[in-house]
């Protein structure tokens, strides 16, 4: 189902979607949500539309920091969850051991006597199969057959037109969609209807066509009963959240509340001096519309102005969330300057807080030492740590900030052996001091191209972010230095004519390939007086002062203070 370009590049599911299938003659909608933790909101959502659900656990992994969150919403909707523990096809894989983590799970998250006493379905839905027990068979009848007997059916409520937003769909013919489950009467083609939105103001509105969901794609229906999902096209202006009632008697349901964003990162217009060359929509006008756009259907982005018409302060929930956003732009064609994640402090009883989150990490014993060195000197506190099969399981608490960044030192200190998951759990009083990146940059001296000659000079100073021949400018950071601190150098310089050696490319040959950063790994990456350059084509990372004389000037009164 993950049919978006960005969930195939990165393999996660980032939209929830709608599908249906027919069995013994019943229709069983399916909506997939997302599982990662920045999606939380989204997940919380649409479980308002579900009357049963599937909780997937990996038959390896057991449960994660985030199925306990998403089984937790589940749970308090007084939702029965059937859990599906899947991949049993892994090789060391623990399927009831699992089972009992799952309990164990529906147990500490107040679990009502009947939720815990929760049917389950082993399987493999690489190898097509699901069943009640781990007999392998060649089918998900079993599957099927739960469902039937344990998801409840939709609550018919007879009555006026009730029906809220709960996501929303595009199509390039459409328009946009407003996609609900109908809680009370029917929907139906042409007809009137009034909207009823968050803050109370009503709309009235005509609506044009009506779809359900059939097997992968949409059927376009002349009603819809209370029970099923539908999609809806023609209503122009529209908000997740809002409820579409009859137009005589408009009665809201209850306002959908979502997570509060937990990071902010400040996008400004592209100020390098590149700025122009590789976008289509650079100016804040730009940036400014489509960042509003964007808040109506991410119901976990803010976006707020700032003193400057150029800059804009963006909320969300998390690198990933943020991160997200920031690619679809850059694909549609903007450029921007996106400056240092900073978590969200909030004042609690006079106290200054911060988010922490729950840390979970999976790795072989003989690393489990470095990762907890690591942990802990992000302030980071152990909370668990036990055998799964080979692999050491670690859970900590640790401060949102102390997370950022963690993940790449995590890996080259693992051999790239750590799988990391974490969630947030809470606002809790300031730990105080972490320390950020270790190592400092090199910057470029100049605008100009960089030579292989230049770059390999280099080689022993740092770790390059860039190729020879790339064009750079003056603060751009093009390499990591190998030790603290910052250094100005050229790597522009053309080959002396003085060397007597054939001139070729064999200099270019010696040059350690660059290391090529995600945008993510940029965002983790930068320090609070550096900022990312993105446009269609490139990612670059620059400080925020680009000249070196103005950066000390400003360093040093800083310094004073
Ligand atoms: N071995 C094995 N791998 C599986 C099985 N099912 C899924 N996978 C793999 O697990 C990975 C994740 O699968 P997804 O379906 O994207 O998982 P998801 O839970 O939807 O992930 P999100 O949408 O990001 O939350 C993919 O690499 C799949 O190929 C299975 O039964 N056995
Ligand atoms: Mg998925």
């Amino acid at each position: 189902m993950d049919n978006n370009d960005l969930e195939r590049e990165r393999g996660i599911t980032i939209f929830s979607k709608n599908v249906s299938v027919t069995y013994k003659g019943t229709k069983i909608n399916v909506i997939d949500t997302p599982g990662h933790s920045d999606f939380g909101g989204e997940v919380e959502r649409v479980l308002k539309m579900a009357d049963g659900v599937l909780l997937l656990v990996d038959a390896f992994e057991g449960p994660m920091p985030q199925t306990r969150f998403v089984l937790q919403k589940a749970l308090q909707l007084g939702l029965h969850p059937i859990v599906v523990i899947n991949k049993v096809d892994k090789p060391n894989c623990r399927p009831d051991e699992v089972h009992d983590a799952v309990f164990e799970l529906f147990f500490n998250l107040d679990a009502t006597e009947q939720q815990l006493d929760f049917p389950t379905i082993y399987g493999s839905s690489k190898n097509g199969w699901m069943n009640t027990s781990l007999t392998e068979i060649d089918n998900i009848f079993p599957l099927l057959d739960a469902i039937l007997e344990h998801v409840p059916e939709p609550k018919v409520n007879e009555g006026t037109t009730q029906m809220q937003i709960t996501s929303l769909d595009f199509s390039s013919f459409l328009g946009r969609i407003a996609v609900g489950k109908v809680a009370r009467g029917t929907v139906k083609e042409s007809q009137s209807i009034a909207l009823v939105q968050a803050d109370g103001g009503i709309k009235r509105m005509k609506i044009k066509e009506l779809y359900t969901f059939e097997a992968l794609g949409k059927k376009r229906v002349t009603e819809v009963s209370a029970g099923d999902i539908c999609a809806i096209v023609g209503l122009d202006e529209f908000n997740i959240g809002d409820t579409i009632c009859d137009i005589d008697f408009p009665e809201a349901l209850p306002v959908i509340s979502v997570d509060e964003p937990t990071m902010s990162m400040m996008f400004s217009i592209n100020n390098s001096p590149f700025f122009g060359r590789e976008g289509k929509f650079v100016t804040s006008r730009h940036v400014r519309d489509r960042l509003m756009k964007e808040t109506e259907k991410n119901l976990a982005l803010r976006v707020e102005d700032t003193e400057s018409a150029d800059s804009f302060l963006v909320y969300g929930r998390g690198i990933l969330h943020l991160g997200i956003l920031i690619e679809t732009m850059r694909r549609e064609g903007f450029e921007l300057t996106i400056g240092n994640p900073q978590v969200l402090v909030k004042e609690i009883d006079g106290k200054k807080c911060e988010p922490y989150e729950n840390l979970v990490v999976d790795v072989p014993a003989e690393f489990s030492g470095k990762v907890i060195d690591l942990v802990t000197q992000r302030k980071g506190e152990m909370l668990i740590m036990e055998s799964k099969g080979e692999m050491q399981h670690l859970e900590f608490d640790i401060p949102s900030r102390g997370l950022i960044g963690l993940r790449s030192t995590m890996l080259t200190g693992t051999a790239g052996e750590a799988v990391m998951a974490h969630r947030f759990t809470d606002y809790r009083p300031w730990k105080g001091n972490i320390p950020g990146r270790s190592n400092g940059v090199l910057l470029s001296k100049n605008l100009e191209k960089t030579t292989a000659y230049s770059i390999d000079k280099l080689q022993d100073r740092g770790r390059f972010f860039v190729d020879p021949g790339e064009e750079v400018y003056t603060g751009q950071i093009i390499a990591e230095h190998i030790k603290p601190g910052d250094l100005n150098v050229n790597a522009t310089e053309p080959k002396k004519l003085t060397n007597h050696r054939a001139s070729g490319s064999d200099d270019a040959t010696k040059a350690a390939p660059k290391i090529l950063m995600t945008l993510e790994e940029c965002m983790e990456y930068i320090q609070q007086d550096e900022c990312i350059e993105v446009t269609p084509k490139s990612i670059r990372m620059r400080k925020v002062v680009l000249n070196e004389d103005e950066r000390k000037r400003i360093s040093k009164s800083m310094g004073q203070d």
